[in-house]
This record gives structure tokens, sequence and C-alpha cells, in this order.
């Protein structure tokens, strides 16, 4: 008996058109958990260094976390991974809603996808019985439509779609993948399934996932939800209200949008509006976003609903959370919020990532203003701000004209249209959109995350550590003063010295010591919980959450049987998030990749920084060219990923 896993996998072969139940190796548990975790060593073990993103060789893996399924709350996470035609790298964005948990009770832990199929498809997973179906009357139909058209062909209401629309279909750089109220957005998933001819995967599923000692198991998640219900009674005292609570962030639910409308930047990452939230604007806003919602939704065996069902006027309705209420409308310089709530619809119909998609559109224009991009690729569009990026929108998805171009995103865009317009490219790293933060002093913990996180966007990394030093003392101690989920008592002395201004103070402090035991610890919480499929926002996203390092060992011990404590949790992620490095390495990643965009501070320090990365490589046990060291290799059990980077080259001999 397995258990909290299957122990099968689906493995599909497009091209041949075949598909395999395939029990795992029970051992991969207790060597990298499940979910990202074990994803990644099928990947390194089977992807060649060479394969590009539209190779057939490329797998797409679906996987399902390990507690997904089980009765631990907010365990709904699925992480799909390939290789991504953006950075080129191993991308793994990630989605909740309800699709994990169907794949678990239909039998299966992951499905792993190669080849191409030569017609579209969709794939009908109901337990045992596995269909590649025809889809070609679903071409170019939305990813939100394919799925109420697909739930009604099966018959079933409680079938879960995940889909593509136009964008994956033509294979825009930037295309997602869709599912119920949630999105697997970054780097790309989107095209790699058109590329591979899928329209959707569908999934349905009637069998238990069993627990070794379901009673304990249950005991612990009485525990942790006494926690949720405390910190949903009480919000964090003296912080921002979308930083005061758990759940990824609650943009449904708050209308102040004071700080990302005057902290984030307007356009394409450029421009600070300080004054932009006045009396006028919160009235407005207020109306719209209570007009556009209608209810709030959450995701499987969540508490917290930080989605919302949006009906807004007469655009279809569709699905909505966190930051997308803001990125498009902040890229295009619209003050009414109404624009958001129409605009996105037709955005995640199209499925487009809605970080990097917005900065293109901004980008597109920014580059038509400078002479760069001429009438001729404009011819058509629309003068005012709204309809200007609708007409571009649709471009990009549909690849046409100057959007086939703008359709692979800034970095490849802006090297393809050339003439100057890669000076327009300044918010990328490793070819990848970042947040549209631009800010005044060089923060060393936000250094070391946008560098050298493998996510390549800075969600994937941050959280448990607070934004900023507070001002006041008493403040500091008071938030000390009950911080169980710490992993060791000096963090707290850390944060008590934290300040804002002065000599303990950013740049200075955080020390790359001190930064290097922080970030380095946020990190290792975000990859527990998308090896785990918990939701970071009641793990490693938000301050204070339910779910810890003095929890996680608990959960996973009962769940599993396996017998692991937090030494034996953090070697086992430490070597899946070094296998991972170690396979971007073998595709090229290096050092000199390794930095924030040029502009994310006004203030820089260019000694300081190289001294935090170098601290921060040796922290982690790699060279200074950010690879893992042989040794750091060995301690994890990775000693044949150290001879596979000796025979290429990458690590020296000896
Ligand atoms: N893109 C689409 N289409 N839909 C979304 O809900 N959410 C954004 C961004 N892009 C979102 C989106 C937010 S708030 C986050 S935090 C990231 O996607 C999450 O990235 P991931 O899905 O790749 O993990
Ligand atoms: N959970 C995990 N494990 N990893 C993540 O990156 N991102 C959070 C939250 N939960 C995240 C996560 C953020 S910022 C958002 S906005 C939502 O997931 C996105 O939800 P979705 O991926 O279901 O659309
Ligand atoms: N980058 C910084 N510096 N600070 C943040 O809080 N949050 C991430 C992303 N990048 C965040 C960040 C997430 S999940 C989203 S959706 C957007 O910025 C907005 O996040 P927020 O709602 O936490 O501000
Ligand atoms: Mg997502
Ligand atoms: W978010």
């Amino acid at each position: 008996m397995r258990y909290a896993e299957t122990g099968y996998n689906l493995e599909i072969d497009l091209t041949r058109g075949n598909i395999e139940r395939v029990e795992t190796d029970p051992q991969l548990l207790e060597t990298h958990l499940g979910g990202l975790g074990t994803s990644v060593k099928i990947h390194y073990d089977r992807v060649p260094p060479e394969t590009k993103a539209f190779d057939p060789e490329n797998l797409l893996i679906y996987s399902s976390g390990l507690l997904c399924g089980t009765p631990a709350f907010s365990a709904n996470r699925t992480i799909v991974s390939f290789i991504s035609p953006q950075t080129d790298l191993l991308a793994y964005p990630m989605m909740g809603g309800f699709w994990a948990s169907e794949l678990k009770y239909a039998g299966y832990d992951k499905v792993v996808i190669r080849g191409k199929s030569p017609e579209l498809i969709y794939i009908w997973i109901h337990n045992e019985t596995v269909e590649l179906r025809d889809a070609t009357h679903l071409k170019g139909k939305g990813a939100v439509e394919t799925q109420e058209l697909i739930r009604k062909e099966l018959n079933d209401p409680y079938v879960q779609i995940s889909a593509i629309g136009l964008a994956g279909e033509n294979r825009c750089f930037t295309a997602s993948i869709e599912q119920s109220r949630s999105s697997s957005s970054r780097g790309g998933g989107g095209a790699v399934m058109g590329d591979k001819n899928i329209k959707a995967i569908a999934v349905r599923g009637t069998k238990a996932v069993h627990l070794a000692r379901g009673a304990e198991f249950m005991e612990h998640m009485k525990e942790i939800r006494k926690y949720i219900d405390f910190r949903n009674a009480n919000p964090l005292p003296g912080l921002m209200p979308i930083l005061s609570g758990i759940g990824s962030p609650q943009m449904m639910k708050h209308v102040d949008e004071k700080w990302h409308t005057e902290s984030f930047a307007w356009g394409n990452a450029r421009v600070r509006r300080k004054d932009f939230w006045t009396e006028e604007i919160e009235k407005s806003w207020e109306k719209s976003q209570t007009g556009a919602i209608k209810r709030f939704i959450s995701c499987f065996n969540c508490p917290q609903q930080c989605g919302a069902l949006i009906a807004h006027k007469d655009v279809p309705r569709y699905m909505m959370k966190c930051f997308s209420k803001l990125t498009y409308a902040m890229a295009a310089f619209v003050d009414d919020l109404d624009f958001s709530w129409e605009i996105c619809q037709r955005a995640f119909e199209y499925g487009l990532d809605s970080f990097s998609t917005p900065q293109i559109l901004a980008f597109g224009f920014e580059l038509y203003e400078a002479g760069i991009l001429t009438d001729a690729d404009f011819k058509g569009c629309p003068a005012d701000k709204e309809g200007r990026f609708f007409w571009l929108l649709d471009r990009i998805a549909r690849r046409e004209g100057i959007g086939d171009v703008l359709a692979d995103g800034t970095y490849w865009a802006a090297r393809r249209i050339g003439n100057g317009a890669e000076d327009f490219d300044h918010n990328t790293t490793k070819k990848h959109e970042q947040m549209n933060i631009k800010l005044g002093m060089f923060d060393p913990l936000y250094y070391l995350m946008y560098a050298t996180n493998e996510k390549v966007s800075i969600t994937q990394i941050e959280g448990n550590w607070p934004q900023a030093a507070f001002p006041k003392k008493e403040h500091r101690e008071a938030f000390v003063e009950d911080w169980p989920q710490l992993p060791d008592e000096k963090f707290k002395q850390y944060f008590l010295d934290w300040e804002p201004r002065g000599e303990k103070a950013n740049p200075h402090y955080p020390t790359p010591e001190i930064a290097s035991q922080i970030v380095d610890w946020m990190e290792m919480l975000h990859n527990i919980d998308d090896a785990l499929g918990l939701c970071a926002g009641m793990g490693s996203f938000c301050l204070k959450p339910p779910y810890h390092i003095h929890n996680y060992p608990k959960l996973i011990s009962s769940a599993t049987g396996m017998d692991i404590d937090k030494q034996g949790l953090k070697k086992i992620v430490n070597r899946s998030r070094n296998l991972h490095r170690a396979l971007n390495n073998m595709r090229g990643l290096r050092r000199v990749e390794e930095l924030p965009p040029e502009d994310h501070w006004k203030h820089r320090f260019p000694e300081l920084e190289e001294a935090l990365m170098m601290h921060y490589y040796q922290f982690k046990g790699w060279t200074v060219d950010g690879i893992p060291t042989r040794e750091r290799l060995k301690d994890l059990d990775l000693g044949y990923v150290a001879e596979d980077l000796t025979k290429r080259g990458i690590l020296s001999d000896g």
C-alpha cells in the first residue's frame, strides 16, 4: 500500500498515441517527496539538455503535490513543468483550483506527456479509462469557454479541466494554462501544451487516497485549523491589509490599493504615481469592484476564498484573484477599474499570463512612441488607452503582424525588432518579465531573491520575512514575541535590529551573512510547499502562516508513514532544489545571468552586490559561477549529478 501518493503516473506518448499507467519507484518519496521535487527528477533523468521547448522530447508534466487529495487544508496545487520557450530553463508554473485532487482520486500522481499529437486533441482521464479525444471542434475556443464545452460534452459536472486558449495554440511565449479559478501562468506552459497539440486535460476520479496514520494526521489538522481561524479573526496589526492576513494576497476582498498603485510602476514598468490614490479614486474603485464581484471562491478544501466570480456588466462571467486586478490597468495607464474586469476576461480566454503580457503591450506602445515601431505596424489601432490595449492583445494572441513578434515576449521581441528596441527591454531577468516595481534604496534580500531563484519570478521565494523593516521598536518587539513559525530564535534578533534608516538598514543590513540565512530559509519553505502541493498563501508566501517548518514534518510523517524530522525534510528539498539548479546549469545558466533588472533600484552598490552574491553562493554550496559544488552534491546524495556536470566540463575534475 502506498500512502499519500497513489504510486502511479500516467505516461502519454502523443507521437505514438501510447498511454501507460506506470508504477513509480517508492524510493523517490524518500529522496524527492513529490510534486515539483519528483518532477524535477524526471526532467533531469529524461530530457537531454540540448532539448528546446518545442522539441518533441520536451516533457510536459502535470503533477499533483504529495498532500493533494488528503484532508490537508489548501493542498490543491498542480505543478506544471517543462522547458520554457521564453527562458529556455525548466519552468514550473502552478495552479490551485480542483484539478490535482481529482487526478489523485483518479489514481495518478502525475501525467507525464512526451511527443506531439498530429491533430488537436484533449486528454480524458476517468479512473482507469484514459483517452486521447479529438478536439478539432475546440480549435480557437477560449480557455475558460473550453472547460465548459468539455464538461457538457462529457456530461459530468464534476470533471475538472485545464485548458489553453488561442494564445497557447499559437505558441505565444507567455501563454498560460487555465483551470476553474486558477491558472498555471508564468513561463509559457500554454505554448508547450499548444505545441504538443493538446487543447485540454479533463480528469474525473472516484478512488481513495490513503493515509498511513489517519487519526494522527487529523489531530495535526485540527491544530492547523485552530490557527487558521485565529489568524482570520486576528489580522496582523500595523500592516497594510494585503500583508495582514493569510491566503494568497486578498485583492478581491480589499479595495484599498494605495500601496500597489503608488509603489509599483505604471506603463512599461517606468512611472510611479505617488499621489494616485485619492478619495475620488477610492470611491470609484470601490463601486467598480463591489459591482463586479458576484461572490468569493476558494480552491479545493481551502477555507480562504481568495478568488472571485466576476460578473461585470455584459462581460461573460469568469474568475479572478490577486494581482491580475491591476496589471493591465497599470500597464495601460487606465484609472478606471472597470477596464480591468473587461480586459482580463479577454486575456484569460486567450490564455495569457497577466504579469508578462501587459508589460509586453506597454513595451509595444513605448516602441511606437519612440518611432522604433511605426504606423505600418499599428495600422487600424484605435487611439484611446483602453482600445489600443485590446487591439494589441488581439494581435498577440492571433500572432498577427507586429503581434507575431511581440508574442515571443519583451526580450525576444526586442532582439527581433532591433534598432534600439533592446533598451526598452529593461524589466526582464533571464528573458522573463519581472514585477513592475522600481524602488529607491537597494534591498539585499530582494536582490538575492531576484537574482537566484529558479522560478525566475519573485513570488516563488519571498514570504515569511516582512518586506520592510518596522519603524517602531515597540512594534518590532510585539511582532517577534509571538512568532513560532521561525526556524531558529536568532532570526528574532535580526528582525529587532533591522531599521528603516541608518546603519542597520538597507543596503548594509541585513548583512550578506544574515541575508543569506533569511533568503535560503524562505526559499526552502517554498520548495516544501511546491513538493507537497500546498498553497503558498498558507505557508511560504505569507507572514506567520498556519503551515511551517515545525509542523510540516509531522504532517508528512503521519500521511506517508515515513518518519521524517526537520533536518530530513530540509535535506530532501535541498536535494531537489540543487538538482533543479544543476539541470539549469546544464542548459547554460551561469552567474552572468543572475541579475535583477538593472533599474530595479535607483541606488546601487556594485561592491556590496558582488559580496552578497559570493556570500550567498558559498552559503548554498555553489561555485562562483552559481553551480553546485561536487561536495555539496555529494552531501545531498547527488554524486551522479557531479559526474554528469564534470563530463560536460561544467564542473572541473577532481
Ligand atoms: N495569469 C493569468 N492568466 N491568470 C492569473 O490568475 N495570476 C498572476 C500571474 N499571472 C494570474 C496570471 C499572479 S497573481 C501570480 S502570483 C502569478 O501569475 C503566479 O504564477 P504561476 O501560476 O506561474 O505560479
Ligand atoms: N502556492 C504555491 N505552492 N506556489 C505559488 O507560487 N502563489 C500564490 C498562491 N499559492 C503560489 C501558491 C499566489 S501569489 C497566487 S496569486 C495564487 O497562488 C495563484 O493561484 P493560482 O495559481 O491557483 O491561479
Ligand atoms: N514583489 C515584491 N517586491 N513584493 C511583493 O509583495 N508580491 C508578488 C509579486 N511580487 C510581491 C512581489 C505577488 S504574488 C503578486 S500577485 C504581486 O507581486 C503583487 O503582490 P502583493 O499583492 O503581495 O503585493
Ligand atoms: Mg498560478
Ligand atoms: W499573486
